[in-house]
């Protein structure tokens, strides 16, 4: 048979070095699902149950492997179903190609079934590339530029194809006018900065008294560097969320997360520097940094729209984190200020026993935090976490401490809901001999998660660790917006939109054949994280939590705490939990 143009596409990504796509079918790619059965030893096609789970599982890829995701949808429907995965990773700047069909080219403009302006649909989530594939010829002119534009940009691209387009004869551009000839590969690229400008920032770092770092997750693969710096500038480190596995949090002088889920110590750092060293990230809270004014700025970027973006620094340098940071070693002198750092290392030691405390705090019937708290010392080495984007986020950012050679993401950006499900499949697909742990929310479970379950059930046979634990926090609440409704708007929580039906998640686990395990009395928590964690098949943890444990910020504003305490007054349904629950917090805090 001859290649067809939905074979050569393949078989151009292959060349790229895509082994894996995430996807679902639709005869809008009737034509890749052909090549796909043909080229099934050499790219595998994982087949979930939602397209917003594909997209996600090709950002998890990306995030986890530092390769390019790919994801593949059908025409109409199924492209707009992978929208909020495809944001997910832009906003996170993932590089995430998706493939997706489009009506036959015969038909397009014809108002035809399942014919979408898809490039009108992505324009914004795919701005640095979108292209309707028209002709054979165009093929490896499209995935080239998809692929080199994704990974170069760190962004999402897009190939359309149309139908009919999919099952035509390959054919490679003639060499003849209007032909474009392009080639496969990407390079190594080392950026740092001029000789001068380390010079500049190495005399600047080296006069502060009070330093601070701030790393994100492009600062990633750069542990050894960032912590020859702190060392030397005997500097705090605090980490943004994305960058949560940048390096461990048993070393003293980590801050750990900053903002709103945030640590203290951080916080404190952040107000007290003279000197901010900021490496890869785009932490979007200003008001969690250094007054401006307050503390000279040094910001290392690969990306230069973002270097002086939420400060303003004295020197932007555009470079990789790893490189530059290696290339400004030599130029540092050990810092004699030992007092900064080690008011951050005994600020470090009380946190945690704050952490500690809290957890400890009894709750109606069990304080979400101590899950956590117990599970971060049970972790398995090598283990990949991922984390959705209600409470848990509050409570991995806080409770969990990060050892060498974890990963951990979640949806940091765009902060949507269900990540933590699909990322800890990607993580499976691609680390099959690690353990991802998720820790999702009964909100999302049931919007997406739940339905994960069921393609967990489908490949984990087929894992050879077949290990993958997830969390529910059964909580009947969407508890993070119940907070930020209390926090922000001084509304109470309103049952008719916060209250979430309930569901046997361990139940609904069984059934799937896996391993589920229900936890509602918190001396049976440790039992239960050993459970699933030892279990033969992947397994969930379903935990009662109490939705009214508050997932209080480092410090509360005074406008904050008015409107928080005003809720309970207009009748909040969890009014007297939440008294008692902030307060004991508030005592862990004082009395650790
Ligand atoms: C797709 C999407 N919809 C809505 C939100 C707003 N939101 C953020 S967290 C949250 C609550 C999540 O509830 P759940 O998963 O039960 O976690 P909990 O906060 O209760 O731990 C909501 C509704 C969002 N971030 N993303
Ligand atoms: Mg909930």
């Amino acid at each position: 048979m001859a290649k067809l143009v939905s074979d050569f596409l393949l078989e151009r990504l292959t060349e790229w070095g895509v082994t894996r796509i995430f996807g679902f079918p639709g005869d809008g790619i009737n034509g890749m699902l052909g090549a796909l059965d043909r080229a099934k030893d050499k790219i595998e096609f994982v087949q979930v149950r939602h397209e917003e789970n594909a997209a996600f599982m090709a950002c998890a890829h990306a995030k986890y492997t530092g390769e390019v995701g790919v994801c593949m949808a059908t025409s109409g429907p199924g492209a707009i179903h992978l929208l909020n995965g495809l944001y997910d990773a832009k906003m996170d700047h993932q590089p995430v190609v998706a493939i997706v069909g489009q009506a036959a080219r015969m038909a397009m403009g014809g108002n035809f079934q399942q014919e979408v302006d898809l490039d009108s649909l992505y324009k914004d989530v795919a701005r640095e590339y979108i292209h309707t594939l028209m002709v054979p010829e165009q093929a490896q002119t499209l995935v080239d530029r998809a692929m080199r534009i994704a990974k170069g940009e760190r962004t999402v691209t897009a190939i359309v194809i149309p139908k009919d387009v999919q099952e035509l004869d390959a054919s490679k551009p003639p060499r003849k006018h209007n032909a474009t000839h392009t080639g496969v590969g990407f390079p190594d690229i080392h950026m740092v900065p001029s000789e001068a400008d380390l010079k500049r920032t190495a005399d600047l770092l080296n006069d502060g008294k009070k330093v601070a770092m701030l790393v994100g997750a492009g600062a990633l693969g750069a542990a050894d560097e960032i912590i020859e710096v702190a060392e030397l500038l005997g500097a705090g480190v605090a980490k943004a969320l994305l960058g949560k596995a940048v390096v461990p949090d048993d070393l003293p002088y980590v801050t750990g997360a900053i903002g709103l889920l945030g640590t203290e110590p951080s916080w404190k750092m952040m107000v007290e520097c003279d000197t901010l060293l900021m490496v890869g990230s785009n932490f979007p809270y200003s008001e969690f940094l250094p007054k401006v004014g307050q503390a000279r700025g040094v910001q290392i970027d690969i990306d230069p729209k973002l270097l002086s973006l939420r400060y303003p620094m004295e020197i932007n340098l555009v470079g990789d984190s790893k490189q530059t940071l290696r290339a400004l070693i030599p130029y540092l002198k050990k810092n004699k200020h030992h007092s900064w750092r080690k008011g951050i290392e005994k600020g470090m030691e009380d946190w945690w026993k704050v952490m500690d405390a809290r957890a400890k705090d009894s709750a109606k019937p069990i304080n979400p935090q101590r899950v956590f708290q117990e599970l971060s010392p049970k972790l398995p080495d090598n283990c990949i976490l991922s984390s959705d984007s209600g409470t848990s986020a509050d409570w991995f950012a806080r409770h969990i401490k990060i050892r060498k050679g974890m990963k951990a993401s979640l949806s940091g950006n765009l902060a949507t809901m269900c990540p933590g499900v699909p990322y800890a499949i990607a993580a499976k697909f691609a680390y099959p001999d690690r353990v991802p742990i998720a820790l999702v929310g009964d909100g999302a479970m049931q919007m997406l998660g739940n339905n994960g379950l069921i393609t967990i059930s489908k490949y984990w046979k087929k894992w050879k660790d077949p290990r993958l634990v997830i969390l529910v926090l059964h909580n009947d609440d969407l508890a993070q917006v119940s907070w930020e409704q209390r926090v922000m708007s001084g509304d109470p929580k309103f049952i008719g939109t916060q209250r979430v039906p309930d569901f046997p998640y361990a139940e609904y686990a069984k059934l799937l054949g896996l391993k589920g395990v229900f936890v509602n009395d918190p001396e049976k928590i440790a039992e239960g994280w050993d459970d699933v964690l030892s279990a033969d098949r992947p397994a969930v943890l379903e935990v009662i939590t109490d939705p009214a444990v508050p997932p209080l910020p480092p410090h509360i504003s005074f406008d904050q705490m008015v409107k928080y305490g005003s809720v309970l007054l207009k009748g909040d349904p969890d009014e007297v939990d939440i008294i008692k629950s902030t307060w004991k917090s508030e005592m862990s805090t004082l009395f650790s």
